[in-house]
């Protein structure tokens, strides 16, 4: 490599033949993640955004990190992409794509147009891993789930723990029959990966996280990690200009889950697209939220958005949305990114139903649950414990999560664990304390992190659960009713999912 500094805009054809070239080379550590090698310059030139910047609103300031060395400005540095507002007309711009930096994630704010699920297209924003134009077909909106490892590494990956097996369409098989319990399992511990939906950035405690911002539109947008710094502080780039890059670095929160977004005329740009999800991972303990807190058998991570047709397109014919002017009539309403049929995995594409299955319909064999020890089996290898949905709502919309069949065990929420006893009730009215939930409340930004017990339902009298034969397949819908719409009545058109208690294995003590 003759670069001494990462360089703007080598042309897409030259940044992708390197992707390609390093990815073949299949002995290399960490080749998906980086077409450069190890220790190159570009590995050195890191040193020099070693800053950290925290703060609740703009202007508190930057926090260095001593001992990490070089200088640390008070603001993102603008990496020096060319050509400002590139994406800002429409026709004959050539998306750029930057030299990536192993460990380095780049992030693309882009636009485009994304078919909702009444096959109209609405006006969008979003965090992309690759830049795309704004009449692109298929615009990079939303990342494909990465994952920073403790040992520092990037690794592009939909599942995690990595290696882990792979739940077939997303179900965990069981253990084997639990004896005590007819028609029920143990399940395996610590075993299945999970897979992740677009959007979901994965973190291991000890890694650092890097990310360089680009924005490739006409006005300044921001990328903002919410919660993750001393004193739920955030991590920010600050305001980046059209067309400029910015660096952010930071050392992994605490295990848990977190939103990003771009705060800019909240919640405008969010709304419009720019959010995701952190999911924070102890990689001594990757099947527990974090050590010696609930353990699951694989976990889900359900991202809630609501889709503000009518500001996004004032956005697309140039203007600024004023929220208070404009007041928000969400039009769709998405989870993980899709709704009502495509959702519920019912299509006639059998990769949107397959992604579906595996990254939003829970489901599982049912087991025995008790939640006074979560986690315990009475066989080696095994465990009765249930499995984890961390519920995240970057929307604007407050969402009422409901499933039919079982009850959802919430443990925490906005990574506070609530207590077993002692509860309260906080300034909002909120109940405090960790029990049986039949609607769970998720109120925008919000993150709770919900055990799914997939358990035999309490109300299966003994004659029908002995004679059961099939899956049983429960309705998971959202109490807050014109979120189970799309383009204002169709229904079920929204922000639905079902869940699936698999039917007895024939012969395994069913
Ligand atoms: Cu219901």
């Amino acid at each position: 490599m003759t670069e001494q500094v990462p360089e703007p805009d080598h042309g897409t054809a030259g940044a992708k033949a390197r992707v390609a070239a390093a990815g073949a080379d299949a002995g290399l550590p960490g080749a998906l993640e980086s077409g450069l090698p190890e220790g190159s310059a570009e590995t050195a030139s890191v040193g020099r955004w070693n800053f950290l910047k925290y703060g609740a609103a703009a202007g508190l300031g930057a926090l260095a990190l001593g001992g990490l060395g070089g200088a640390a400005p008070a603001q993102a540095m603008a990496a020096g992409l060319r050509s400002p507002a590139q994406s800002a007309t429409s026709t004959g711009t050539r998306p750029s794509a930057v030299v990536p930096i192993p460990g380095v994630l780049d992030l693309y704010i882009n636009e485009g147009y994304l078919k909702m699920v009444d096959d109209s297209l609405v006006y969008h924003r979003g965090f992309g891993d690759r830049p795309t134009g704004l009449r692109d077909a298929s615009p990079s909106l939303a990342v494909v789930p990465k994952v920073f490892t403790a040992d520092g590494r990037l690794v592009e990956s939909r599942t995690y723990p990595l290696g882990a097996a792979l739940p077939p369409r997303g179900t965990p098989l069981p253990f084997g029959p639990d004896p005590a319990n007819p028609g029920q399992y143990f399940i395996r511990r610590n075993h299945w990966a999970s897979y992740f939906p677009a959007r979901t950035i994965i973190a291991e405690v000890g890694s650092t996280l890097r990310f360089r911002v680009h924005n490739r539109l006409s006005k300044d947008h921001e990328f903002v990690l919410h919660d993750v710094g001393p004193s739920h502080a955030d991590a920010r780039t600050g305001p980046i200009a059209p067309g400029e890059a910015a660096l952010l670095e930071l050392p992994c929160p605490s295990a848990g889950t977190y939103i990003y977004s771009d705060p800019t005329n909240a919640p405008v740009e969010r709304t419009l697209g720019l959010f995701g999800a952190l999911v924070v991972m102890d990689p001594v303990h990757q099947w527990d939220i974090t050590a010696g807190k609930a353990s699951f058998e694989r976990q889900w991570v359900w991202i809630c958005h609501a889709v503000e047709s009518n500001w996004a397109a004032m956005e697309a014919a140039g203007g600024t949305v004023d929220p208070l002017q404009t007041k928000a009539v969400p039009r769709y309403f998405t989870l993980n990114g899709r709704s009502g049929y495509e959702s519920l995995a019912i299509t006639r594409n059998e990769a949107l139903n397959l992604a579906s299955e595996e990254e939003t319909l829970v489901s599982g064999y049912p087991r025995q649950l008790d939640v006074r020890q979560f986690g315990e089996g009475t066989t080696a290898g095994t465990l009765r414990g249930g499995q984890l949905v961390r519920l995240i709502n970057p929307g604007i919309v407050y969402h009422q999560i409901h499933f039919h069949g079982n009850h959802l065990w919430t443990v925490r929420r906005n990574n506070y664990h609530w207590p077993r006893r002692d509860g309260y009730v906080d300034e909002q009215g909120h109940v405090v304390l960790q029990q049986w939930e039949d609607v769970v409340e998720l109120e925008p930004m919000d993150r709770k992190d919900c055990i799914v017990p997939v358990k035999r339902p309490p109300d299966a009298l003994d004659p029908v659960w002995y004679a059961r034969t099939t899956d049983w397949e429960y309705p998971m819908h959202c109490h807050a009713e014109p979120s189970q719409t799309a383009a204002g009545g169709m229904y079920p058109g929204g922000l639905v999912a079902h869940w699936n208690l698999k039917a007895p294995i024939p012969g395994e003590g069913a």
